[in-house]
């Protein structure tokens, strides 16, 4: 067996006057906890250090880079990558990216994953941008990450660090079959999500009671149809009036939850996860090259 001890470090709420300074102390209390706890590998939410902005019509560019990195690290966030270091854990988090890419500013809704060195081994920019471009005053709060994001131009890559391969996911990614699908032809073993996910969706809110289940019925689906641990990390609690739902979960290639987060607060959520325990589906039942069907699939990428 390959262990690997791998904490959920989910974020209670942050608000919009809370700098980056005070979240990454947060983030710094959870390492240490993780340290103290054995962990391998922490993984952060999506958006991790600042409030959840596209709830937020906003205009003027500026106010919207500002919670925007042009730099990672920064000087915001290296205390993370020292303390990390020294604690020789890796970890993943969310952030807004501002990047010149094709001579042009360009902005995404990324992660990254770091190793125990301190050194950005994979970077992921979400595919699955929810939500809409345009004010829609009629909702209680917006949801804008396509007025905000363009969809990431990295696809799904998977990494061999910390002796497995690790992919990534954010939030709504997690919700869609073809992103496990795609990392797991790649032969992942473990993918990293975190999300921001409100309670209340305006456009149907009679699934509002249904949010923690469609949550874990889909990483559950990923992680067993993939032979896949997947390790969900939510930001989560009331932001700004917005509830947002916790229940931040690690699951085993099998598709159970082997633990989950019973608050809507900081809390680390751990487990042992051993890498080998994928295999019996990856070899088994979901033996791609035996099993797979990839010509009767082709409407999937012609529609
Ligand atoms: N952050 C994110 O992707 N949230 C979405 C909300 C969907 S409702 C517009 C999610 O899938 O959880």
């Amino acid at each position: 067996s390959r262990i690997l001890t791998v904490a959920a470090a989910q974020l209670g709420p942050i608000q919009r006057v809370d700098g980056r300074p005070a979240v990454i102390k947060r983030m710094c209390a959870l390492l240490t906890q993780a340290g103290e706890q054995g962990c391998d590998l922490v993984v952060f939410p999506e958006l991790a250090l600042t409030t959840f902005f596209p709830r937020w019509y906003m205009e003027d560019q500026a106010q919207v880079d500002a919670f925007f990195e042009a730099q990672m690290p920064s000087a915001d966030t290296q205390p993370l990558f020292d303390l990390a270091r020294a604690l020789k854990i890796g970890f993943c988090f969310g952030y807004a990216e501002l990047v010149e890419e094709d001579g042009r500013l360009r902005r995404f809704n990324t992660s990254i994953l770091v190793d125990k060195d301190g050194k950005i081994v994979l970077k992921y920019r979400k595919i699955h941008l929810p939500g809409h471009a345009e004010d829609e005053p009629w909702r209680a709060f917006q949801h804008l990450e396509k007025r905000y994001f363009e969809i990431g131009n990295l696809n799904w890559p998977v990494v061999r660090t910390m002796g497995g391969v690790m992919g990534m996911a954010i939030c709504n990614d997690r919700r869609w079959p073809e992103t496990y699908r795609v990392m797991g032809l790649q032969g992942v073993e473990m993918v990293l999500l975190g999300y921001n996910t409100p309670r209340h969706n305006p456009p149907a809110p009679e699934h509002d009671r249904l949010s923690e289940f469609h949550n874990q019925l889909s990483m559950q689906a990923g992680a067993y149809q993939n032979g896949t641990w997947v390790i969900g990390t939510a930001k989560c609690g009331v932001e700004e009036g917005c509830e947002m739902i916790g229940a931040s979960s690690i699951v085993a290639p099998s598709g159970q939850i082997v633990a989950q987060a019973i608050t809507q607060d900081d809390e680390l959520v751990v487990a042992r996860c051993d890498l080998d325990m994928g295999r019996a589906y990856k070899d088994g039942i979901f033996n791609f090259a035996k099993h797979r069907q990839p010509d009767q699939y082709r409407l999937i990428v012609e529609r």
